[in-house]
This record gives structure tokens, sequence and C-alpha cells, in this order.
């Protein structure tokens, strides 16, 4: 019996991890009007940015260098995360995150490319 309870656990883990949505983790290689930074370290502190109802929220974030921003689908329809100067293009169904390492000064400018009217905005200091 407990080894019946253990394969089945092993099958829901497996079921578990493999449903789970990927996190695409991505460094800034390229800003405009920015300059990248070299040998930034992680500060640990990650910003959430919720979208929903077809919006990013918050829709203006700042962070410091060295943080990371976690942008999460909670909508049923897909949108991505655009930026102006394509450096990320994440298309994200739902529940699918994408995280940004910040690793720049300067202003981040994104949008959806499904709806161009939902747009936001990273500001590096
Ligand atoms: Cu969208």
């Amino acid at each position: 019996m407990k080894k019946i309870s253990f394969i089945f656990l092993l099958f829901l883990l497996v079921f578990l991890v493999s449903c789970g949505n990927e996190v695409v983790e991505v460094v800034v290689d390229d800003i405009p009007n920015g300059e990248v930074v070299e040998g930034v370290e992680a500060t640990g502190v990650v910003h959430e940015v919720r979208i929903e109802s077809l919006k990013f929220s918050p829709t203006d974030l700042e962070v410091e260098l060295g943080d990371s921003v976690n942008w999460i689908n909670g909508d049923n329809v897909a949108h991505t995360v655009t930026f102006e100067n394509a450096m990320l293009d994440q298309h994200l169904e739902n529940k699918g995150e994408v995280e940004l390492f910040v690793n720049a000064v300067g202003e981040l400018r994104y949008f959806c490319v499904y709806h161009p009217g939902m747009q936001g905005k990273v500001v590096v200091k």
C-alpha cells in the first residue's frame, strides 16, 4: 500500500512539474537612451507586474539596478511583453511568466503586440 502511494505521488509530482509554466529569464543587453552597466549584482528584489483585464499593473514601475521584473499573465487571453527596441519580445499564455534582470539604467517602454493600447514602462535608477 505504501509503495502504491509513493508511485502515485511520484506521478503527481511529474504531472505538476510538466504543467508548471516555464519562467523565461532575460537580461538587458541594449537600451535606447540608456546604458548597460557591467558587473551588476542581483539585489534579490523581484517586482511583479500582473497582466489583468488588458492592463499591465502597475503600468509604471521604478526599479533599482540589479532588481528583476517578473510579468505574469493573469488573463485568459495571450499577451506579449514587447520592448520598443525588441530586446524582449515574449509571448505569454495564461499564467505565463517572463522575468527580466535589470542591468541597465534608463527608461524601458513596452507594450503588447496583440493589444497595442496595453503599454507600460520600467524606469531604472
Ligand atoms: Cu495583450
